[in-house]
């Protein structure tokens, strides 16, 4: 490799959440690359940096949302979760931790957002800047920011009139936030506010809930884990993991294979009760056409109806929460930990914004439609401008200084959710149109790192200097993704996954609902054969491949 001076890189990152710094290690400590990541926070973490709400934990079961076998065997045995689903603090420990031990740290560049990343075409480099003033090249760019990076706080009228406290719950304060003795009203019911209400009904003196859409909330299960559940994971971990690489959602375990409709009444109930027992999103495994078929669907959605009536006192709340807009799993299913039960408390109240929507925020409060809810604390639940949000965001702009932004102005177009034509050897980790969150991350996230990594060892290997996507092979994997999408039921509800939740924003299923064993293999397939759907060339110029 050529020397370079200070600034010029192989590869630039961007991002230092799990995707960054398994990248990083890749890059430098398997490839021996130079590297450099930049990073908007003053930490490690990503997603468990910044969501520090109360509640804030992981939906996927620890033992699983983590670095697997592809990492270090060692560190699976030595580190050990407390909980079946790992807290914020935890996880964001178990990252700080990863960082030191491979001696991360070093490499990234805290406290600093990219505001550019320009490709020029006579160099073949990426030229970088940074808030602060920086610049910096380099041959590879790769965005590790993340699918829920960037917050979104809806433009309601007189939103900065507040006297109070507000608060985004994807960018809480660390010194947390006290809500002894105060009148709080949350907006939003999605999985990040139906873990926090819980934790905010205990301080405070009351709160509002804004519930817009009802969701199917699913009993998550949580309980500690004890020395046996510890034990019974070491040993199983090789396989645990290999089947997290086969299976549709990145989880170690199957859905069964059978129709919901294929069997009695009486045994779709036991099944569902079983799966529900367990937690988690197990229940989503207990059929194969749960996300295909309405009917098989709708027995699914009835009993989590049911499981609602049962945990609300009241029956007219009970119906307020109980969603019947959209099939099941078409939104997010939040996982709720006694969610439905903290509406039997005298302090909480649950307001149905469906007949009677926001209006404005006041000095003191929120005003809807037929009501003012006074307040001390306002909580934005609201969401985030998912996938593409922060990627538009950095100001990437590939040959002839075309936009990442305007090439997409009508949704994604990408080749594997990887790379798109046009942005030479840009690597986008768990971008739109690949499993991304429709997937147990941590395994998607590694998924593409390796790919990446094998991709660069083979242009190394073979003296490339670039690659790029083929406007057709792009073409067709967009058609696929669309194919795909249409035979679910997934493009019924107004979720964030079709980005219906930001006004203005292309409609279009973002995360791809192939699969992840599926998704890997079509992955592999492209890289033996010789990256097919991909141009490789040297010196800036590509080639069919
Ligand atoms: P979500 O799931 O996008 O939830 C946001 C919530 O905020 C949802 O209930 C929205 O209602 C509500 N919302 C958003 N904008 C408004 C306006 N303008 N007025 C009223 N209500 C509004 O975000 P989360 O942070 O909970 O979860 C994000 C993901 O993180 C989650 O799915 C997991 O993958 C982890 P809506 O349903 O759109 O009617």
């Amino acid at each position: 490799a050529p020397s370079r001076s200070a600034g010029e890189f192989d590869a630039v990152v961007i991002g230092a959440g799990f995707s960054g710094l398994y990248m990083l290690h890749r890059l430098r400590d398997t490839l021996g690359l130079s590297a450099r990541v930049f990073e908007a926070a003053d930490d490690v973490g990503g997603t468990w940096y910044w969501n520090r709400y109360p509640g804030a934990r992981c939906d996927s079961e620890s033992y699983f949302y983590s670095f697997s076998d592809r990492l270090s065997e060692d560190l699976l045995q030595e580190w050990t979760w407390s909980e079946r689903f790992a807290a914020q603090p935890e996880l964001l420990s178990y990252l700080r931790h990863v960082a030191d031990r491979y001696d991360l740290r070093k490499d990234i560049q805290f406290s600093t957002k990219v505001v550019a990343a320009e490709y020029d075409d006579a160099s073949g480099r990426w030229t970088v800047r940074t808030d602060d003033g920086g610049q910096f090249t380099a041959t590879y760019l790769i965005t590790a920011v993340g699918c829920l990076s960037t917050t979104n706080l809806p433009d309601f009228p007189g939103r900065d009139s507040f006297r109070g406290d507000s608060y985004h719950t994807g960018a809480w304060p660390h010194e947390g936030v006290d809500f002894t003795g105060k009148r709080v009203v949350v907006i939003g019911t999605g999985a990040t506010a139906v873990q926090a209400i819980p934790e905010i009904a205990e301080q405070a003196a009351h709160v509002y809930v804004l519930q817009r859409t009802a969701n199917y909330d699913i009993a998550g299960g949580n309980r500690p884990m004890d020395a046996e559940d510890g034990r019974k994971i070491k040993d199983n971990y090789r396989e645990i993991w290999q089947t997290t690489r086969e299976t549709g959602f990145g989880f170690p375990y199957h859905i069964a294979n059978r129709t919901a409709l294929s069997v009695t009444d009486e045994e779709r109930q036991q099944i569902f009760e079983e799966a529900w027992e367990r937690g988690g999103f197990r229940l989503g495994t207990t059929f194969n056409d749960l996300l295909f078929d309405e009917e098989a669907n709708e027995t699914a959605a009835e009993f989590l109806r049911a499981r609602i009536r049962e945990r609300v006192s009241d029956p007219e709340i009970a119906e307020l929460l109980t969603p019947r807009d959209h099939p099941f799993f078409t939104k997010r299913p939040p996982l709720e930990n006694g969610y439905y039960e903290t509406f039997n408390r005298d302090n909480v109240t649950l307001v149905d914004l469906r007949p009677a929507p926001i209006q404005e925020i006041t000095p003191t409060g929120v005003r809807t439609a037929d009501a003012e809810y006074e307040a001390d604390i306002i909580v934005y639940a609201t969401g985030f401008d998912a996938m593409t949000g922060t990627l538009f965001k950095l100001g990437i702009r590939g040959r002839n200084g075309l936009g990442l932004q305007e090439k997409w102005a009508e949704g994604p177009l990408s080749y594997l959710g990887i790379a798109t034509h046009g942005f030479p050897n840009l690597f986008m980790i768990t971008g739109p149109q690949s499993p991304s969150v429709l997937s147990n991350m941590p395994v998607s996230i590694e998924q593409h790192v390796d790919w990446i990594t094998d991709c660069l060892r083979h242009l190394r290997e073979n003296g490339l200097d670039t690659i790029e996507p083929l406007p057709e092979a792009e073409r067709d994997w967009v058609d696929h993704h669309n194919e795909v999408t249409q035979m679910t039921l997934l493009p019924r509800a107004n979720s964030w996954w079709v980005g219906a939740n930001i006004p203005g924003k292309p409609r279009n299923l973002y995360p791809y609902v192939g699969g992840v064993g599926t998704y890997r293999l079509i992955c592999d397939e492209v890289a033996a054969r010789d990256y097919d759907g991909f141009a490789r060339g040297t010196g800036g110029a590509a080639t069919a491949g």
